[in-house]
């Protein structure tokens, strides 16, 4: 039985999707992840390997993207994620955030020249929204690009850009006399610097970096001409937001399942731990919430496919999937006992990297804020 309940709701194709990337995360990501995570890196050619397999910009169509639908997506991004947070992330911000970017809002030459490479991996691309005064507000961001000629100068800071120094190109949205727009920043541009951040006891396999844009003078063809207003940003959100809606649900498929065989191997008492009525219901409490997140994140998956998921529909997923993500991947811990604690087993690993998920893209907080303002008609964000 599949407990989970997904497989039979799936297409050939989307199963073929699923199990393309599991054999992937398995061979080349399960053996590694822990020491990737202790060291805090991420090894660049990992982008490479993902773009081979189609899974970068893999919902975008043409120029080198495999044109998927949103449910074959998203069953790459739990599969990623059942592996590490990270892995998905890096997946998440080169197809969702700068690549679908550059697609929904850039000029055809900025298409042609930067999605193709973007989709095989070979080049790297960042989004820079958040800054350090402005996180869930990004409204009130202080960059500031300003005309001088044909030429555009921009000056500011963008904080926790995820990989940031890494990256070939970031998207970078800055106020304007005309209000925010957002443009592409080649790593080369004079004025451009990236530095990583450290101690992060999160998402330790994902580059995380602050950006400094000091004078950094582009020409006109740097600007996304399609892209006017917050707006356009938030846009790229629900693209990023719906991958993670299925990521969470994959990263706690990989808790429930470690603790499951945990439970029916670690003996105390003279019987495995399965055995006792409480880590029975914890058990069946973290299958219930894995198999309703699953299936809303299919629900939307399909109805993003026929054109009529709303934001307020993501925010709603993002809400609740991260959040019972992060309450199974702790419940798993506690199943774990003292081992639960140990890199040896993924259920710490995936619980801290949570505790970014349930941050970035909006925080749970905000997501609540926002379906808080659909159902009432008020807002409260300020
Ligand atoms: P508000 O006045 O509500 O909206 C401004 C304009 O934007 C439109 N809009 C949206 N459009 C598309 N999609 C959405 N989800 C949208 N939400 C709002 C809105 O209709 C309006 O349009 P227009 O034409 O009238 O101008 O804006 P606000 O300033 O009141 O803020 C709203 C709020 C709080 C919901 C928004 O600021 C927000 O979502 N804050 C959270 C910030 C956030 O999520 N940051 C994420 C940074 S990127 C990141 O974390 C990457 S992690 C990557 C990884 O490693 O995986
Ligand atoms: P704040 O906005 O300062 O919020 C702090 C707390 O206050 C939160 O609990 C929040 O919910 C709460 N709060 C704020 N306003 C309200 C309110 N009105 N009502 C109630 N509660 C409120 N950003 C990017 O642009 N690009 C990236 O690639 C990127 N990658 C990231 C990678 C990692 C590992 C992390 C941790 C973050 C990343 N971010 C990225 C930034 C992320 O989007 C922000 O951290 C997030 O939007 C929250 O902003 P903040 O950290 O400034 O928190």
């Amino acid at each position: 039985m599949d407990l989970v309940g997904l497989s039979a709701l799936l297409s050939d194709e989307e199963r073929l999707v699923r199990d393309t990337v599991r054999a992937y995360v398995e061979a080349r990501i399960l053996p590694n992840v822990a020491e990737w995570f202790e060291e805090g890196i991420l090894p660049r050619e990992l982008g490479v390997e993902l773009g081979r397999l189609g899974l970068l910009g893999m919902h975008l169509s043409g120029y080198g993207c495999a044109g998927a639908g949103a449910v074959a997506y998203g069953v790459a991004c739990m599969e990623l994620e059942a592996g590490d947070s990270g892995v998905r992330s890096f997946a998440s911000v080169q197809g969702s955030l700068a690549m679908y970017a550059i697609y929904r809002y850039g000029d055809e030459a900025q298409k042609q020249q930067w999605l193709p490479p973007m989709a095989r991996g070979e080049r790297i691309g960042c989004f820079g929204l958040t800054e350090p005064d402005f996180g869930s507000n990004p409204a009130g961001m202080r960059t500031y690009a300003k005309r001088d000629g044909d030429d555009w100068v921009l000056n500011g800071t963008k904080m926790w850009i995820t990989n940031g120094s890494v990256a070939d190109c970031a998207i970078v949205w800055a106020q304007t006399d005309g209000g925010i727009r957002g443009f592409i920043v080649p790593r080369t541009v004079k004025g451009f610097s990236a530095k990583d951040i450290h101690r992060k006891l999160s998402l330790r396999a994902s580059i995380t970096s602050e950006l400094a844009l000091d004078d950094c003078r582009l020409p006109e063809d740097a600007l996304l001409p399609g892209a006017s207003g917050l707006a356009a940003p938030l846009s790229c959100l629900n693209e990023a937001r719906y991958g993670i809606i299925w990521g969470a649900m994959g990263a706690a498929r990989t808790c429930y399942e470690t603790a499951l065989e945990y439970a029916k191997t670690r003996v105390q008492f003279g019987r495995p731990i399965g055995a006792y009525q409480l880590t029975q219901e914890k058990l069946v409490n973290m299958l219930l919430e894995l198999r309703k997140g699953t299936l809303l994140a299919l629900t939307l998956g399909r109805a993003k496919d026929e054109e009529r998921a709303h934001a307020v529909e993501v925010s709603l997923a993002k809400l609740n999937n991260v959040r019972e993500a992060l309450r199974i991947a702790r419940e798993a811990r506690t199943i774990l006992g003292a081992n639960g604690v140990t890199l040896e087993y993924p259920v710490i690993r995936h619980m801290n990297n949570l505790e970014s998920v349930l941050t970035y893209e909006g925080t749970s907080e905000m997501h609540t804020l926002i379906v808080g303002k659909e159902i009432t008609g008020i807002e409260a964000f300020a």
